[in-house]
């Protein structure tokens, strides 16, 4: 068995052997490099989304519902995001996405596509629409949001029918993209089964994609085949050590895509991409995505979540943590304290740059630079925090941050990737000078910004 470190060691040599960053092996005329678009730049720039996975299986106790549930059993007595609003937005989160119909095809809005939502329910008298109060809330507490919409739909009849439920699944996104104002992101998941005809569903992907542009040009669209940000490739909140925001698409050609190349493509990325398609690293803060009583004592613990974030934010992705309503229609207390927690320790963490008014010196050679920096006094450096400026796009193949109180440097962290952003969190050590050096870039590398932490 190999164990991921190896693996993702392997995956860097493979992508590496496959694409060397050395000039020697780039075209005379080698295109311009990827950059992001404003979209992608502002997703990017948020670093934290709520995920919220809401609806009938809440109230079964299952994670995937089979399309059989009664809309009477969605029942929250208490809904109130206002409440999920105020909890991501005291914990630093800018967009909360929810989960308008999950593979048991219940609709959290009253569609006119099926009736198979919340307008046969109980709830609000069946005059409820959990989209609304979702928008709403974002609205009052100064969030975006974003909607779930599950391909795979488990109760609708024309599943398997491919022309007659895609026009469904068009017209449920229209609803959606059309009736609650800007939409910052809309999530398409990969999952595709046979309908009750016995079919195997074929998505017609390009015409949802264009749809999405022409109704809402400012949101971005998940998918693992993006197309304007990507799956990282795991839900255990884990972005590759090594981490592109570029790739090659026709590696991960349609959601759902698998297979080893696939993955790395997720994972990593490919420095050679040709289209700019960062990483989103999904996770729950509990062990399932739907809410289950018997998991309030499984909730992660904050330093689960600093580290999921450094694991995430800190090598180029974006998180979206995933935090499920109860059947109140609440966020669960605990997990409001841990998130809160999070958002302490961070704040801690990040409060003190003691390379704050420090020049660093740039000089580059090459495919290769060097920046340095007097903080006037020894001082203790626990977390190193790079950036790139991704609006020029992402090149940083390779660096080194050393330390030196005068005498020898000492390597404080390493790495491949920057993008934009890298975290090192090490045990604290003391240094007066520091020194990036980037030993290898895909392009020429524009000076990086450096900040640095106690860690204390
Ligand atoms: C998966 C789904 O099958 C899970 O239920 C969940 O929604 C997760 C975020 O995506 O593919």
């Amino acid at each position: 068995m190999t164990n991921r470190r190896d693996f993702l060691t392997q995956a860097g040599a493979m992508l590496a052997a496959r694409h060397p960053l050395t000039g020697s092996v780039r075209p005379a005329m080698a295109p311009a490099r990827p950059t992001p678009s404003r979209p992608q730049l502002d997703w990017q720039r948020d670093e934290l989304a709520m995920f919220l996975h809401f609806g009938v299986n809440t109230f079964t106790d299952r994670e995937w519902g089979d399309g059989s549930e009664d809309p009477v059993i969605f029942a929250p007595r208490a809904l109130d995001a206002r409440q999920w609003a105020r909890s991501a937005r005291a914990a630093g989160f800018r967009t909360m996405i929810l989960t308008a119909k999950h593979h048991d095809g219940f609709c959290l809005w009253p569609t006119r596509t099926t009736d198979h939502s919340v307008a046969r329910s109980t709830w609000r008298d069946g005059k409820g629409d959990v989209v609304r109060e979702l928008v709403d809330a974002c609205r009052a507490e100064g969030l975006k949001a974003g909607v779930y919409l599950s391909p795979w739909d488990r109760n609708a009849p024309a599943y398997g029918d491919s022309p007659r439920y895609n026009e469904m699944y068009r017209a449920q996104l229209t609803e959606l993209l059309t009736q609650y104002g800007p939409i910052q992101e809309v999530w398409f998941d990969g999952a595709n089964g046979e309908g009750p005809n016995g079919k195997r569903q074929v998505y017609d992907w390009p015409r949802v994609w264009q749809l999405v542009r022409q109704l809402q040009s400012n949101a971005v669209m998940f998918s693992d085949a993006g197309p304007d940000v990507r799956w990282i490739g795991n839900e255990n909140g884990s972005a590759g050590e090594t981490n592109w925001s570029t790739v090659d698409p026709a590696v991960v050609p349609y959601p759902g895509a698998s297979g080893d190349a696939a993955t790395r493509m997720l994972q990593q990325g490919d420095p050679a991409g040709s289209v700019w398609r960062p990483g989103e690293t999904d996770v729950s803060i509990r062990p399932g995505w739907f809410y289950h009583p018997a998991d309030d004592v499984n909730v992660k613990s904050v330093d689960r979540l600093v580290a999921l974030y450094f694991s995430s934010v800190g090598r180029n992705s974006k998180l979206l943590l995933n935090v499920p309503p109860t059947r109140e229609g609440l966020l669960h207390a605990t997990d409001v304290a841990r998130l809160a927690g999070m958002r302490t320790t961070l704040d801690g963490l990040f409060t003190r740059d003691v390379a704050a008014g420090h020049r660093m010196t740039w000089k580059v050679s090459g495919r290769t630079a060097t920046g340095e920096l007097d903080l006037g006094h020894a001082t203790s450096i626990g977390i190193v925090d790079l950036a790139e400026d991704i609006m020029h796009g992402q090149v940083v193949a390779r660096y080194a941050v050393e330390g030196s109180d005068g005498g020898s440097w000492r390597t404080l962290s390493r790495g491949t990737t920057i993008g934009y952003r890298k975290l090192d969190r090490f045990a604290p050590v003391t240094a007066r000078h520091i020194r990036l050096r980037i030993d290898d870039a895909a392009d020429k590398p524009r000076r990086v910004r450096l900040r640095l932490h106690s860690d204390d």
